[in-house]
């Protein structure tokens, strides 16, 4: 061969080479991004698991989950309250930054700026597939929803290629789906209409008609009765689009199934928001009595079927070894949340919240100290580990894991904690509780003097309210009995600069009002 020839075909096949190794390069790269699944449930306790003490309750596949991944015993939401801790999540941003970030109605607007970095925003460049199924209540629209058009902006439109949800809470109207913005299988004839202050043509509610309900109330929840349940606010029409409350578990287990297996080529991002144990507590039939405990308990065992049927799905796709799954809950345990649901009666000696003081609305441990697990089959060896973390280190840390940019939030990249490789979570988490913050470092909680009930007498909930500075050292008394703001005057005032640096208006706020009677 003469030399110009040869390299003539030396240049050739190197140009094939180089052309067809960065794709191959690209589709290598693309295959190793694991998908990533948040299983993110609604007000379930640190104590409501079977690895965290509970008998009770039997959860054979959220233990499976915590005792083949790394069990985190110090993970925290940023609130004791839903919505504040899922734009936490989502945003990484602190709830207490956006003053909107509180207990919202089903008619708020959505409260992520569509300009702000979300983590399925931050995701999708990185080749992600994105989906949420189940529970938003992060707002939708811009301030009047048409319920019978596009509800939008929503989830799509802050990073979601696919959004399957409910609006706001299974208490609260529309007690309809939303399928990417369009209320699923609407009658145009029978348009929905949705008020949170005045009633439609006198229809039958809670407080005027208890003879209607099948589930009776307690406190709040008293306006338009759907499926025999009274409901937080009113709606008229939507007949058809009605979800069943009793098939509300299957029904966003099968979506959450489906879009595991049409997304199973791709890396994926999907946020599965269960809404068990939050009221009305609905177990399907096939549940009711699978505890002791009513209905309360049975949904926590509802809940945790539907995890082992997701997960027999991921492992049916194959996907299990190329999978990341984050488990966790918004807020902590409640016991009573307004309706007569036989929880407080049947309680027994379960305990939701774990060792700690508190629960859901308070500012002791419980409301924030939740159930934390990460599981990767293959890549994560079993741990516990008592770094601390938070929910909204999330999108720092899986920034991390996919090579993104770091984002600039409240965020902190703790990955190697997550993924057991490190002990080092956190130094300190400013949490939250109705507009309410406390502040924890290191092994101490401070929490600063707030007006108001120390405990709400009517449904045994403890705020975390009193006069003095409370200041209790976790490590010795995670029940946060003793107070030592008094005997040890040196760590409180550590604490009260170092929160005050977060949180230099920390006392200014002022504390949402919850309906509670
Ligand atoms: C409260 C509701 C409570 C629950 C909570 C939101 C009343 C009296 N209480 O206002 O039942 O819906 O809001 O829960 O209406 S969360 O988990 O979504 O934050
Ligand atoms: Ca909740």
């Amino acid at each position: 061969m003469k030399k110009s020839k040869f390299i003539f075909y030396f240049l050739t096949v190197l140009t094939i080479f180089s052309a067809c190794t960065p794709s191959k390069t690209k589709q290598n790269n693309t295959a190793k991004k694991p998908n990533i699944i948040i299983i993110y449930l609604d007000d379930l306790g640190y104590g409501d698991v079977g690895v965290n003490g509970a008998t009770a309750i039997k959860t054979p596949n959220m233990d499976m989950l915590a005792n083949g991944g790394v069990r985190l015993t110090n993970g925290y939401s940023t609130s004791a309250t839903c919505t504040p801790s899922r734009y936490a999540l989502l945003t990484g941003i602190y709830p207490w930054r956006n003053k909107d970030a509180k207990i919202l109605p089903g008619t708020a607007p959505l409260i992520i700026d569509t300009a702000q970095m979300t983590i399925p925003k931050m995701l999708k460049p990185a080749g992600y597939h994105t989906g949420i199924v189940g529970k938003w209540h992060l707002g939708l629209g811009d301030g009047k929803v048409d319920w019978n058009q596009r509800v939008s902006p929503g989830p799509n439109e802050v990073g979601f290629d696919y959004a399957y949800i409910m609006a706001a809470t299974q208490d609260r109207v529309p007690t309809v789906y939303i399928n990417n913005g369009h209320v699923d299988n609407l009658d145009p004839n029978d348009p929905i209409e949705i008020d949170y202050e005045n009633n439609f043509d006198a229809q039958p509610t809670g407080k005027e008609n208890p003879e209607l309900c099948e589930m009776m109330w307690h406190h709040g929840h008293n306006n338009t009765i759907i499926n025999g349940i009274p409901r937080i606010g009113f709606m008229k029409g939507g007949k058809a689009a009605l979800w069943n409350d009793v098939d509300m578990a299957d029904h966003f287990l099968a979506k959450a199934q489906a879009y595991v297996k049409e997304h199973k080529n791709e890396p994926f991002f999907l946020l599965y928001t269960m809404q068990q144990p939050h009221v009305p507590r609905t177990p399907h039939p096939r549940f009711v009595g699978v505890t002791d405990m009513g209905p309360r308990g049975d949904v926590i065992a509802e809940a945790d079927w539907c995890l082992g049927e997701f997960i027999k799905t991921l492992e049916a796709e194959g996907l299990m070894e190329n999978t990341l799954i984050i488990f966790s809950s918004d807020n902590g345990p409640v016991i009573n949340d307004g309706y007569l649901d036989q929880a407080v009666e049947r309680l027994g000696e379960h305990k939701p919240w774990g060792d700690f003081r508190g629960g859901k609305y308070s500012l002791f441990e419980a409301g924030t100290h939740i159930p934390f697990f990460v599981y990767w089959k293959g890549t994560i060896q079993p741990k516990v580990s008592d770094a601390l973390v938070c929910q909204m280190d999330l999108l720092a840390s899986l920034a991390a894991l996919v090579g993104a940019d770091q984002p600039d939030t409240d965020s902190q990249n703790v990955l190697d904690a997550f993924l057991g490789k490190s002990d080092k979570g956190r130094e300190q988490l400013v949490i939250e509780a109705t507009s309410r913050t406390a502040f924890r470092k290191g092994d101490w909680a401070m929490i600063p003097p707030y007006d108001g009930l120390p405990v709400l007498t009517s449904v045994n909930i403890e705020t975390g309210n009193s006069s003095e500075y409370q200041l209790y050292n976790l490590k010795d008394d995670a029940g946060q009995l003793n107070n030592l703001a008094e005997s040890n005057p040196e760590k409180l005032e550590e604490m009260k600069a170092a929160f005050q640096a977060i949180r230099s208006d920390a006392n200014e706020g002022t504390e949402e009002t919850i309906e509670l009677l």
